[in-house]
């Protein structure tokens, strides 16, 4: 029996990264492909999701979940590789340490990756050129933040010497801002950042949820 389901539209980078998290931990999670967005306004999801977004996670035992980085620690702490993946409880500092890329990946990379997709890719909302190279000088600044991090690449992980939710949660955005901003001028400001994200895309664990991590050379423009 799947251990829950998690309600999102395809291709969500904040789904991708709990399900490789659901895939270390060994544990079964849904996500159904007939799922609509305007499901998140029903009365029966807002009762269970009162914020009415996606990802949105339903446990098979009831518990509910929202938020795309709870969802993934949720399944991180849910399995034999919970102290892998978060640290061991007495490792107070390790554990602030995951937390502290975990709060970055919210924080410092969604929101860079977002507008520009947001505003060129969907074209929801009107093109503003401030928000936007705000965006682009925001993350090549996280992105030489995680190259130094990584010793301009010598370094496989950003917490100790394997794979944790730090890893996971900053792959997502960069994995998926690969595809369309983080370009070709943006990845050579970076060189480790970006032979680290390589390393990971290559690990089994990723590319079995991600595939290939698509590069675009030219980061896309104003509409
Ligand atoms: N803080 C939430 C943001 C989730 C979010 O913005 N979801 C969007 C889709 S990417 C959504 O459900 N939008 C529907 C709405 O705003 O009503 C998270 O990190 O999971």
């Amino acid at each position: 029996m799947a251990f829950g389901k998690i309600y999102s539209y395809p291709g969500n980078f904040r789904v991708q990264r709990a399900q490789v998290v659901a895939a270390i931990n060994g544990l079964e999670v849904e996500v159904p492909a007939d799922f609509q967005m305007e499901q998140t306004k029903t009365p029966d999801f807002l009762s269970k999701f009162p914020m009415g977004k996606i990802p949105a996670f339903e446990g098979a035992d009831g518990f509910c979940i929202a938020e795309g980085a709870a969802i993934a620690m949720y399944l991180a702490g849910s399995g034999p590789k919970a102290q892998q993946l978060l640290g061991a409880p007495t490792d107070i500092q390790k554990r602030a340490r995951i937390t502290e890329w975990i709060c970055f990946a919210e924080t410092e990379l969604n929101p860079q990756v977002l507008p520009a997709f947001v505003m060129c890719v969907l074209k929801y909302m009107p093109f503003n050129e401030q928000t936007y190279n705000n965006a682009n000088n925001n993350l090549e600044r996280a992105l030489k933040r995680i190259d130094k991090a990584v010793d301009g690449g010598s370094k496989k992980f950003l917490v100790g010497d394997e794979l944790t939710m730090a890893d996971i949660m900053v792959a997502g955005p960069l994995f998926f801002g690969q595809g369309f901003l983080i370009d070709s001028k943006m990845r050579e400001a970076a060189p480790g950042a970006i032979k680290y994200l390589d390393n990971l895309a290559a690990m089994p664990e990723f590319k079995s949820v991600f595939g290939e991590v698509k590069k675009c050379d030219t980061r896309v423009a104003a509409p």
